[in-house]
């Protein structure tokens, strides 16, 4: 029976998603940008078989999340049951954006298996159904992911600004609350959530002028703001939802130092303890040393920017 291959790899937003606007259909409320990253990757592989099972990293597992978004499908196309082989090589369900790898893998590879004749944008949407984050990973470099259609559009690619990731893991371990259901927490409980949803859209513009301009500084700006704003929301939530350890904390710290020393970095942090620094390519040692002298992070991960699902 014939075997179809995919791979995309995850994306860090610098315009935070966080929150739903429509828990079914899956959409956000509030826009995002982000950027793709190349050495980080999910392999996917689907195969016809007798009944649906899922491998990944190695291991059989049960995924409700993906087994609803294959039932899903199959309410619109014909889906045959699938033996589903996917592989990380980065840690899992750690705050460092699998699930956008490895929807955006997996519909990728599903448009071919069943002959689906989804376009780019369509691809997206059926990606956003699984994970809104991965609606953004169909695409590389910088990409946005905003209403009324919400499907992803590429801002900018990789090659046109090369910026670096150096990512300090803190820990491994997966996240206690998954991004679904704590993003239902804040919007029932957090007093600051309608505030952050409103405030979304200007950092949502900024980010995209600045982008276009490759204005570091306003970037940097923007998208501290937005994580801190998202995880004054997180913070803010009953019951709280605090995914920073103590090496999170010191890490900014790190990032803010160095920026008084005129290296250009800036933070970012999604829903696990790992900080995201950016930096221009040129600062990525000094900011590698500096995140790797911070007691508690356990090693650092260095990427450029990538491309979209393939
Ligand atoms: C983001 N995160 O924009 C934000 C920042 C986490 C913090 O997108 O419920 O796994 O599957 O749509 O995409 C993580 O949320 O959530 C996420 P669902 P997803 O990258």
């Amino acid at each position: 029976m014939s075997v179809t291959s995919a791979r995309a790899h995850p994306n860090i937003a610098l315009v935070k998603y966080w929150g739903k606007s429509d828990e079914s259909a899956n959409i956000p409320a509030t826009p995002s940008v982000s950027i793709t990253l190349s050495d980080l990757v999910t392999e996917t592989t689907v195969e016809t078989a007798e009944r649906d099972s899922l491998v990944m990293n190695g291991e059989e597992t049960a995924d409700t999340k993906i087994q609803s978004f294959l039932d899903l499908m199959r309410t619109q196309f014909d889906v045959p049951p699938l033996t589903i082989v996917t592989d990380n090589n980065f840690p899992t369900g750690a705050g460092l954006a699998s699930s956008a790898s490895g929807f955006a893998a997996l519909i990728t590879a599903l448009n071919v298996h069943c002959d689906l004749s989804l376009d780019r944008n369509q691809t997206s949407i059926w990606a956003r159904r699984g994970s809104a984050s991965a609606a953004r990973s169909i695409y590389g470099g910088y990409v946005s992911l905003s209403g009324p259609e919400w499907y992803a559009r590429q801002i900018l690619t990789a090659e046109h600004w090369p910026l670096t990731v150096v990512i300090a893991i803190v820990s491994e371990g997966k996240k206690a609350v998954s991004s679904t259901r704590g993003m239902r927490i804040s919007r029932e409980t957090s007093s600051f959530y309608n505030a952050w949803v409103a405030s979304s859209v200007d950092d949502y513009r900024n980010a995209l002028e600045a982008i276009d301009a490759r204005d570091f500084d306003a970037l940097a700006r923007i998208a501290e703001s937005s994580c801190l704003k998202m995880h004054g929301v997180m913070l803010t939530s009953y019951p709280t939802l605090q995914y920073w350890l103590e090496p999170t904390l010191a890490c900014m710290n790190a990032v803010r130092n160095l920026r008084e020393e005129d290296i250009d970095v800036f933070f970012t942090i999604d829903a696990g303890p790992q900080v995201k620094a950016v930096c221009r390519s040129e600062h990525t040692r000094a900011v590698v040393r500096a995140l790797e002298s911070v007691p508690g992070v356990v090693r650092t991960l260095t990427t450029g920017l990538g491309q979209g699902a393939e």
